[in-house]
């Protein structure tokens, strides 16, 4: 089976183009980049031409997410399989793939109904490296583990684990047990397709199409840094910092310009490829502002 093999790039619609410049930039220390297109422009986390294409359409939300294949035989293999599985997919013709600045493109939908893309040969800036908008300590994890990781919004999550995992060639499970309210239990669901620990997750209620971007730094002092100016700017801070059980990476998750969240982590442990399951997280991660979609009861149980 073909398998993807990382989180390659988003694709988000906004009102307020110029709010996210300075969120990208000034608080998260992204590189803002233009191609001097009137409807778009890109931020870039390391040498790729772009991790994230912010086009000013109005949506805050999600518009696309866009998975890695190796290669072309890949990308001819995963069109097969997922046709004979029944996912209804299209080729995208040259024109979209070289707006998308790859090489070769398909284009389905997820069960949840959220526009998926499966790519290969993304364009390498080698004589343009990363350079972030602000001052920081070091560069963002991403390489071979992708630009981070997503909760999206799948509301029929054994359909949408079927797809992950027979469609996508992802792997993953139910990592937490949740209770919400009387009688009722979230068990969202996490999947990697790389060491990365997860890629997407999906089993949390949420109103758009996404709940969080998680993007990870090098050096912790990063993540000190961004939630300082992110205090100083009194951004809401949905959760406070804390400690996954499932990744054990040190994060925190504040609001966007859109109104859904990032959240900052450092520290990540690899995918350990077999499943586990948590009632709780390590330490800290208490809701500090709730109406992110992310009331969640992750203190330490
Ligand atoms: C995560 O990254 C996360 O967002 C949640 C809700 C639980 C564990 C890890
Ligand atoms: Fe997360």
């Amino acid at each position: 089976m073909v398998k993807v093999t990382e989180l390659g790039y988003l694709g988000i619609g906004v009102k307020d183009g110029a709010a996210w410049k300075d969120y990208a930039g000034q608080v998260v220390g992204m590189e803002v980049a233009d191609d001097g297109e009137a409807d778009r422009f890109y931020l870039r986390m390391d040498n790729w031409h772009h991790r994230i294409v912010v086009h000013t359409s109005g949506e805050d939300d999600l518009l696309y997410i866009g998975w890695r294949v190796g290669g072309p035989d890949e990308l001819d293999a995963m069109e097969e399989q997922l046709k004979k599985g029944g996912v209804a997919v299209r080729r995208a013709s040259q024109e979209e793939a070289m707006e998308r600045r790859v090489l070769g493109l398909l284009k389905l939908t997820s069960p949840g109904g959220n526009p998926t893309e499966i790519f290969y040969g993304p364009q390498i800036q080698t004589a343009f490296p990363f350079y972030p908008a602000r001052r920081r300590h070091a560069g963002f994890v991403t390489g071979s583990e992708g630009l981070g990781h997503v909760i999206l919004k799948e509301d029929d999550v054994p359909a949408a684990y079927k797809f992950y995992t027979t469609m996508l060639g992802m792997r993953g499970s139910i990592e937490y047990r949740l209770p919400v309210a009387p009688g009722i239990v979230a068990q969202p669901v996490f999947m990697h397709c790389n060491d990365r620990d997860h890629s997407i997750a999906f089993g949390i209620p949420t109103d758009k199409r996404i709940n969080h971007l998680m993007i990870e730094v090098q050096n912790i002092d990063d993540v000190g840094m961004t939630h300082d100016i992110v205090k100083a700017r009194k951004i809401p801070i949905a959760m406070g910092l804390g400690k996954h059980s499932n990744d054990q990476a040190f994060t925190f998750y504040f609001g966007n310009p859109s109104g859904w969240l990032w959240e900052l982590g450092w520290g990540a442990r690899k995918a350990t490829h077999q499943s586990e399951h948590y009632v709780g997280d390590i330490f800290g991660h208490k809701v500090e502002s709730k109406g992110f979609g992310m009331d969640l009861d992750l203190e330490s149980k």
